[in-house]
């Protein structure tokens, strides 16, 4: 079984961070392991507060699972702090040094600035290290548009700001890195997928009517990393990763008086997608 590292949050109730991912990553027949940067304080109707956990436990635990299981794909979610990503920066520097090209797994970055709620999950000199040091040492960011928005500075309200914002992130990074950007807060809710080689790809999206929208976005990242570990290339597994998150809208558990939990392991339960 190929195993996948999800480097996020905690979220308590199960919507988000990396009990979503791991949920993801087992929907897809994975291994999922997890280093956890935050424990967050909240419930389907918010959070209340956030954490980081200390660096040296973040540091530690990476450093307990490199020496033992090599994960053939990996995602990093919430960071939480200016500290955690130094340690997940200097990790992904050793990670790469040790690898051949050949060697190289599919690394994901899903930049979490802040909750739906409105709380920001990430300080701010974590937020300058994130577009400085983290972005160019991923292959992929799978930013919303709030968070495109904040990355480039630019203004994010049509398919085209999105475009624009998606092309000149590619450019910032300095490197070639693939940018899915999700437009899910759209009016028509189409995500982008831009190419690390320049071509753009619009994926056509649908508005399903569900209070169950809690860690949309962390699942769509994780789904997008779970289908590039197992060999599709980025625009299938781009497209498959939006249809499974769609089901998962659609088969959600009703958890909850908020913005409740999608239904992340529907294919295990020998579900039809829906
Ligand atoms: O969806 C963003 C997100 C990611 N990770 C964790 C979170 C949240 C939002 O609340 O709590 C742990």
């Amino acid at each position: 079984m190929k195993t996948a590292l999800t480097i996020a949050g905690f979220d308590p109730s199960a919507g988000a961070g990396v009990t979503a991912d791991l949920m993801v990553f087992a929907a897809h027949g994975l291994h999922g392991i997890a280093a956890i940067t935050a424990l967050t304080v909240q419930s389907t109707l918010g959070v209340r507060a956030s954490h980081a956990v200390d660096p040296e436990i973040l540091r530690t635990t990476l450093e307990c699972l490199d020496q033992d299981i090599r994960p053939s794909g990996l995602k990093i979610g919430m960071v939480s702090s200016q500290a955690n990503l130094r340690v997940i920066s200097g990790y992904l520097k050793i990670f790469k040094f040790q690898h051949s090209d050949e060697e190289r797994i599919p690394i994901v970055l899903d930049p979490v600035l802040m909750s739906s709620s409105g709380r920001e999950l990430l300080d701010p000199e974590g937020f300058a290290g994130l577009k400085e040091s983290l972005l160019p040492l991923v292959d992929w960011v799978t930013p919303n548009t709030d968070e495109l928005s904040r990355l480039t500075g630019l203004g994010v309200g049509s398919h085209q700001d999105l475009a624009i914002a998606a092309r000149q992130l590619q450019g910032q990074v300095g490197r070639r890195i693939g940018v899915f950007a999700k437009g899910g807060h759209l009016e028509n809710p189409d995500d982008l997928l831009l190419m690390p080689n320049g071509e753009e790809h619009w994926l056509a999206g649908e508005r399903i009517e569900t209070n169950s929208t809690h860690g949309t976005g962390c699942a769509l990242s994780s789904a997008f990393l779970s289908r590039l570990v197992l060999g599709d290339d980025p625009l299938e597994a781009a497209h498959r990763a939006k249809d499974y998150v769609a089901s998962a809208m659609r088969k959600a558990p009703g958890v909850g008086n908020g913005k409740g939990p999608l239904g992340l392991l529907w294919p295990l339960s020998g579900q039809q997608r829906g």
